[in-house]
């Protein structure tokens, strides 16, 4: 679609250009009529129209459409020193955003794989909600542990959760 768009305006862009490159280095042509600054307007206001038409009718859509269905939201919360995640079972495939917060220090949200590869990280910040985007590939039993020094039992600070493959 953006791609469409893209071509569409530059085509568009290349048919005002050599309008616009006639009308300045014209150095004939028939005299302007009696009726020439109607048909200019004319011609003028059908461009608003069809301008705005055009922009209303499309470019919500070609704007928005890009991002495909809402992802599936997952909320974090970290603290000293625990993760708490208010889903713990996500779809194979499935687009997730997490919101990721802190109730006391900072943390760092590091997603890992069940062979403990990271795979997907955000800073937990207090007072403020960051997001993380992720798509699982894999099934499995994924660890969610403290990415940033956060005190004593900063190594203590895992939480879990499985992404499934779709019901059969
Ligand atoms: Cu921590």
């Amino acid at each position: 679609m953006q791609t469409t768009i893209l071509i569409v305006s530059l085509i568009l862009m290349a048919v005002v250009g050599v309008a616009y490159a006639r009308a300045v280095y014209a150095t004939d042509g028939p005299p302007a009529g009696p009726g020439a600054n109607k048909a200019r307007s004319a011609l003028l206001w059908g461009m608003i129209v069809f301008g705005v038409i055009l922009s209303v009718g499309t470019l919500r859509e070609g704007v928005y459409d890009v991002a495909g269905p809402a992802p599936m939201v997952v909320n974090v919360s970290g603290g000293q020193w625990w993760w708490e995640v208010d889903t713990y079972e996500i779809p194979l495939g499935q687009e997730v955003e997490f919101r990721v917060t802190t109730e006391d220090v900072s943390h760092g949200m590091g997603i890992y794989t069940p062979g403990m590869t990271l795979v997907a990280q955000v800073q937990a910040m207090p007072g403020y909600t960051n997001k993380l985007v992720h798509t699982f590939d894999a099934p499995g039993t994924y660890q969610i542990l403290c990415m940033e020094f956060c005190g004593i039992a900063h190594h203590d600070m895992v939480n879990e959760f499985n992404v499934l493959e779709a019901a059969e």
